[in-house]
């Protein structure tokens, strides 16, 4: 994937923004959401593009309050949720976990609720935002803008 990534920027020009999607489910069950939260860093390190992280399928949380937390994941969060449900002889394991998720602080989730436009437009606008998508565009010239309708209209309407 990596080199398919370099070949695509490289030789081709593309820009990829990759999309890493977990499933709102993962937030029901915080070793799977840890296993969701440390498995995004991996690959966001294995590929070195953008990237962004979406929390998908936000149409079947009830509780919109408690997600909150889960899409900007903290140490203490984890660190608590995580010693409530795991043995003991886990805690070290996890606290060098949380600390280099911590460390990174790299991961945070987008809410994507697939029945609701705005929520579409604002994961595109964050993965056209990290590829810098339209950054590079020229502003219009005066002269070009002489040439559109609009310009056209208003002449007419400052000669009446
Ligand atoms: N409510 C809801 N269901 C979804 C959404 N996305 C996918 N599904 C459903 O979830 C099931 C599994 O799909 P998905 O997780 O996308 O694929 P899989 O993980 O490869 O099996 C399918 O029945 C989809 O129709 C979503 O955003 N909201
Ligand atoms: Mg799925």
């Amino acid at each position: 994937m990596k080199q398919i990534c370099y070949i695509l920027t490289s030789s081709y020009d593309y820009r990829i923004v990759g999309v890493y999607c977990l499933e709102s489910q993962f937030m029901e069950d915080i070793g799977k959401y840890f296993a969701g939260v440390t498995s995004s860093m991996a690959t966001m390190c294995n590929i070195e593009i953008p990237f962004i992280n979406v929390m998908t399928k936000m149409d079947l949380v009830e509780n919109k309050g408690e997600v909150e937390k889960y899409m900007d994941p903290d140490s203490q969060l984890l660190m608590e949720e995580s010693s409530k449900v795991m043995s003991s002889k886990f805690m070290e394991l996890n606290k060098a976990l949380v600390r280099v998720i911590d460390d990174n602080s790299i991961v945070s989730f987008i809410p994507l609720n697939i029945r609701d436009e705005d929520s579409i437009g604002y994961v595109v606008s964050h993965a056209d935002n990290a590829i810098q998508y339209g950054e590079d565009e020229e502003p219009k010239e005066p002269q070009e803008l002489e040439e559109t309708e609009e310009y056209e209209e208003y002449e007419e309407y400052e000669q009446d």
